[in-house]
């Protein structure tokens, strides 16, 4: 039998119908099977004359939903500390710093040299009065003249070599042993001389014998001689006049 165009017609309209619900079927299974993603779109408001880009916000995780850490708040300090610390410092410096600087420039001593010499006088009186009692170490004993008061009475010292005289010391009667020698037995001046080895006076001194008993006499030379030679005048007792002794010292 040929088909008639109503017929055609029928047919065609039920077969697009049939084909659309197979397209709805097939659509809704893909759509149940999960094979499309549902996607969704960030809204994003651009303002006018502005730009605006989107960045879409990170999936979220499991960590972005845990429940807030508890934190245990710090325990207080509780530390004693007990360091007494006593530090004694007892520490005591006694400085006792002495400085002597006793500069002394030392010269060597004199030396006597009187036994060095002999001695000789222009006279003498009798007894114990001869010169060698005025080199005998001894103030007690003098040598005494024999003259007359206006005369000049010498005694002579004579060493055998030259010397560095360096003092002469005259000792007065004022100790002698019998104290009617020991005033008004004296001289008025003296004069003191040094020769030297040939008999020459190379150094000489008077000083003056005021008073009753003499003074003692310091003279010092400071020069080489060999002899000394004491004038003595303006006696003071008529017929006599001495001294105890004839000191001679040598530069050391
Ligand atoms: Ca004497």
């Amino acid at each position: 039998m040929t088909p008639s165009p109503g017929n055609i017609n029928t047919w065609r309209w039920v077969a697009g119908v049939v084909a659309a619900m197979v397209l709805l079927g097939a659509a809704y299974t893909m759509g149940r099977s999960g094979g499309g993603e549902t996607e969704t779109s960030a809204t994003t408001s651009v303002v006018a004359g502005g730009s605006a880009s989107t960045t879409s916000a990170p999936p979220t995780t499991a960590a972005d939903t845990a429940p807030p850490t508890t934190t245990t708040p710090p325990e207080a300090c509780t530390t004693t500390t007990s360091e007494v610390t006593t530090t004694t410092f007892a520490t005591t410096t006694t400085e006792a710093t002495t400085t002597t600087q006793a500069t002394t420039t030392t010269q060597p001593p004199d030396v006597d040299i009187t036994a060095s010499g002999s001695v000789t006088a222009s006279s003498r009186r009798c007894g114990n009065w001869d010169a060698r009692f005025a080199v005998d170490g001894d103030a007690t004993t003098s040598w005494a003249s024999y003259s007359n008061s206006d005369a000049a009475s010498t005694l002579r010292w004579a060493a055998v070599a030259d010397y560095p005289i360096a003092a002469i010391e005259i000792v007065s009667n004022a100790a002698h042993y019998d104290s009617g020698f020991r005033t008004a037995h004296g001289f008025e001046t003296v004069l003191v001389q040094v020769l030297d080895g040939s008999g020459v006076s190379v150094w000489e001194a008077v000083v003056g014998l005021e008073g009753s008993p003499d003074p003692d006499v310091t003279v010092e030379p400071d020069i080489v001689g060999r002899t000394i030679v004491l004038t003595f005048t303006g006696q003071e007792n008529s017929s006599t006049g001495g001294f105890a002794e004839l000191r001679v010292l040598a530069a050391g």
